[in-house]
């Protein structure tokens, strides 16, 4: 099995500004790291029926997966019989480089639930369960290319536009705009909160800030 963890095409980039309106401290701003999304989870079940899976995925994209294979009385198996997933990896059609084979039965000693971690590529995987008798167990899984290998996080800038006074404080209002580059993929969304807990808007245009006092304007791409 290979466990070999492929980092998620998707990150995002957080940032935080910080200025100030007639009264309060200089713009400033940091950055948080990048953040990685979750891994992908497929769930295959058996049961009592030895012509088919009770569930089993359909589609994925390609990348660091965990394959689940639960065949235990909670999805539906009250006979004690035991399923293997098992994929394919001698058709040439399809793709052989995940040698998954899952011996799972409702009274071994995982209760029938059993998990193993793969790095999935984009085609097509046929998978069965090899219990003699049991040849109607059998599917395809198909594969898409998950958005790419880009990795890193899109740059982010802001900038305050505005009259300033002599103290550095912008003076009626301050426009404050965000760009986002991605050399890799490119960018998918930027997007702008007002606020240290002000929820996330999509950002289209500059946002225009015109309350006196310190305001913190949060930013991020992915
Ligand atoms: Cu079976």
């Amino acid at each position: 099995m290979r466990t070999k963890n492929r980092r998620r095409l998707w990150t995002a980039l957080f940032a935080a500004l910080l200025m100030a309106l007639g009264l309060g401290s200089p713009v400033a701003f940091g950055q948080d790291a990048p953040v990685a999304a979750a891994q992908q989870v497929l769930n295959w079940t058996g049961s009592d029926d030895i012509t088919k899976y009770a569930s089993a995925p359909t589609t994925a994209v390609a990348g660091a997966t965990t394959i689940v294979f639960e065949n235990s009385a909670a999805t539906g198996n009250t006979m004690g019989m035991p399923h293997t997933l098992t994929f394919d990896t001698s058709d040439p059609e399809y793709n052989n480089d995940v040698p998954v084979n899952i011996l799972a039965n409702p009274n071994d000693s995982e209760g029938g639930k059993h998990s193993v971690e793969v790095t999935l590529t984009p085609g097509r995987y046929r998978y069965h369960c090899s219990i003699p008798g049991h040849e109607g167990m059998q599917g395809i899984l198909v594969v898409t290319e998950g958005g790419g290998e880009d990795t890193a996080a899109p740059e982010t800038s802001a900038k305050v536009e505005g009259q300033k006074n002599a103290q550095g404080e912008y003076v009626g209002s301050a426009s404050v705009s965000v760009t986002a580059t991605d050399a890799g993929s490119g960018v998918d969304k930027v997007e702008y909160a007002v606020g240290a807990d002000g929820a996330w808007q999509p950002y289209t245009t500059a946002v225009v800030v015109d309350q006196v006092g310190a305001h913190k304007i949060r930013y991020r791409a992915s």
